[in-house]
């Protein structure tokens, strides 16, 4: 039986922070149809979709950076989305803010079957930026203010094959895709909003769609999996961000790619048995990694150079 997965990556263009949950819903509604019009299975959202992207801004108080925030999914806003998703037999992934009923905050993304079930819910496990407000910054990068850090990666069995879902600054650590590598994943999933100013080092601010594509496309290739990278892209309040979202092959070929920077839905077909032509090869993990040489890797978080100590 043909394990041929038609996914699309939906791209959203800026959301500006009046612009109402019921509005952007209603773009990603039109995405969700044009990805099933043109006989896509699954459609990957970008990282919280639901809104501006808010890190870039300190607030004082709670009140109003919850506004930002699901306290339950589907919600009221998102609803539609979800019946119209289970109408067009269409799965997706959902970036958005998470609430929960105990008062903790992560950065979340809801995969759906296409029988609108729930498949399970990733948190970012990388959450980048810093704690506290820097105002020499043009715009704040305050996720590690307002997120909580998940703590697990599970690969689940879905749309015929394993899949995965990582989070914008999770696909810049080899750790993300080897962690999936290992529960053989054939799909992974990964939504971002990437600000073209890195202001720590605005030397690679020209990189950043090289950097973007050297990520992915190396932990697709690495890991013999699929990697759909999709992006909110554009000037959202000021602030430039990456498109370029892209469909990776296990090869790590980019085969498809969006050409603007606005809502976009591309298109690939992803043939999950292709996984195992490197699976089986050259990365054949249980024929050629050496676990019981990388000691440091999972005990080890910064570099020790030799003659350093830690305590
Ligand atoms: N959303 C997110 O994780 N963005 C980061 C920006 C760089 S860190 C300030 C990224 O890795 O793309």
């Amino acid at each position: 039986m043909s394990r041929i997965v038609r996914v699309a990556g939906a791209q959203l263009g800026p959301i500006e922070r009046d612009e109402p949950r019921s509005e952007v819903v209603g773009r990603l509604i039109a995405l969700l149809e044009q990805a099933a019009a043109a006989g896509a299975e699954l459609v990957v959202f970008p990282e919280l979709a639901l809104t501006t992207f808010f890190p870039r801004w300190y607030f004082e108080s709670w009140d109003d950076v919850d506004q930002f925030f699901e306290r339950s999914m589907p919600s009221a806003d998102t609803q539609a989305l979800f019946d119209e998703a289970a109408r067009l037999e269409i799965g997706f992934a959902l970036g958005y803010a998470e609430l929960t009923n105990d008062g903790h905050r992560y950065n979340t993304t809801i995969l759906v079957e296409r029988d609108g079930s729930v498949v399970g819910r990733y948190r970012k496990v990388h959450v980048p930026g810093h704690e506290e407000h820097e105002p020499w910054r043009p715009f704040q990068h305050l996720e590690r203010r307002y997120f909580e850090p998940g703590d697990r990666f599970d690969a689940w069995r879905a749309f015929g094959g394993v899949v995965g879902v990582a989070t914008c600054n999770d696909r810049r650590w080899p750790e993300t895709y080897r962690e999936f590598g290992l529960q053989g994943c054939e799909l992974l999933l990964i939504g971002y909003n990437t600000p073209i100013h890195y202001a720590p080092d605005p030397s690679q601010n020209r990189l950043a769609g090289f950097h973007n594509a050297l990520v992915m496309q190396s932990g697709a290739y690495q890991n013999g999996m699929w990697v759909v990278g999709v992006a909110k892209g554009g000037v959202e309040a000021g602030v430039d961000s990456l498109a370029e979202t892209s469909i990776i092959a296990p090869s790590g070929e980019i085969v498809a790619r969006a050409t603007t920077t606005g809502d976009e839905v591309i298109v690939a077909d992803c043939d999950l048995d292709l996984c195992a032509n490197y699976k089986q090869t050259l990365f054949d993990f249980d024929r050629y990694r050496r676990p019981e040489v990388y000691t440091r890797i999972a005990n080890q978080r910064g570099a020790i150079a030799p003659g350093e100590t830690r305590t």
